[in-house]
């Protein structure tokens, strides 16, 4: 490589996620991110997601083989040795799938591993998902510098409950001493306010991310594209606070510009940010 090419060099950013098929969430929404934050993004998909319309838009959901998500992972990973040392990790969908992915990712060094721990997915029920929560906490919990929970998934994985922006905040604590990560804990429209509210905290540092609620119903693909732009901005080198920071205000944007379908929910746009 010149030098010049290697100053125009993109950073290499991976996000194992699942494919939600109508493009809002998941790892349509993480490529879209990478993309519009500058990074030469990847995927490797762990699930298929495909809403029912006749039912609801409920959620039909295809694991897809641990061999497969295995061998999409060593591809990736000799195609950039070397070269890749961020990822983002998306829904995961079955303890099989956690186990395969925590032994890719062992098998190399990390610069990044943000988690964001999708339990559920808007519009469905909590309580279906044990198992994945056990496995998530013990396989890769423990691996992720940069945790993004939601407010279900902070009262799950912090085990208390949040109805203020205090409770979120000793939730982010609870989960940065579990798991040594920084944490970003989301209240979005779940707390009572005028404010999307989330928490900050890496042990020493704590800030109040806030910004005007856009409506009180939440946005597909807000909380995949929040977490797909803290990768994108770590893996630029950001600090993990700025990386925060950048991505709530790309999040805002991308829910102030979004797509309305006929699905009952709209979708996040990544163009938000440069409309
Ligand atoms: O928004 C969480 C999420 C993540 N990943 C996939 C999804 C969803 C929600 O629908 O389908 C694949």
């Amino acid at each position: 490589m010149t030098s010049k090419q290697q100053q125009s060099s993109p950073a290499i950013t991976l996000a194992i996620a699942g494919s939600e098929a109508t493009g809002g969430a998941g790892a349509q929404a993480d490529l879209k991110t990478f993309q519009q934050l500058g990074v030469f993004g990847i995927t490797a998909l762990t699930c298929i997601v495909a809403f029912d319309p006749k039912q609801n838009w409920d959620h039909r959901f295809t694991p897809i083989e641990p061999q497969v998500i295995a061998d999409q992972l060593e591809a990736i990973q000799a195609c950039y040795a070397g070269q890749l040392d961020t990822v983002k990790l998306g829904m995961m969908g079955s303890p099989a799938t956690i186990d395969t992915v925590a032994t890719a990712l062992r098998a190399q060094q990390w610069r990044n591993i943000v988690l964001d721990p999708v339990l559920i997915c808007k519009g469905q029920e909590p309580g279906h998902a044990l198992d994945t929560d056990q496995a998530l906490k013990a396989n890769l919990l423990p691996l992720a510098t940069f945790v993004t929970p939601n407010h279900f998934e902070a009262e799950s994985l912090s085990g208390t409950t949040i109805t203020s922006v205090e409770d979120l905040e000793r939730a982010a604590r609870i989960i940065h001493e579990a798991s040594g990560a920084a944490v970003l804990a989301k209240g979005g429209v779940r707390l009572a306010g005028s404010e999307a509210v989330d928490v900050y905290h890496d042990g020493t540092t704590t800030e109040i991310l806030s910004a005007p609620k856009i409506g009180e119903v939440a946005v597909s693909g807000a909380g995949c594209s929040l977490a797909a732009a803290i990768t994108a901005e770590l893996a630029k080198g950001a600090t993990p606070l700025d990386a925060a920071r950048t991505a709530k205000a790309f999040v805002t944007a991308g829910i102030e510009h979004r797509v309305a379908s006929h699905a009952p929910f709209d979708a996040l746009w990544q163009g938000g940010a440069t409309a």
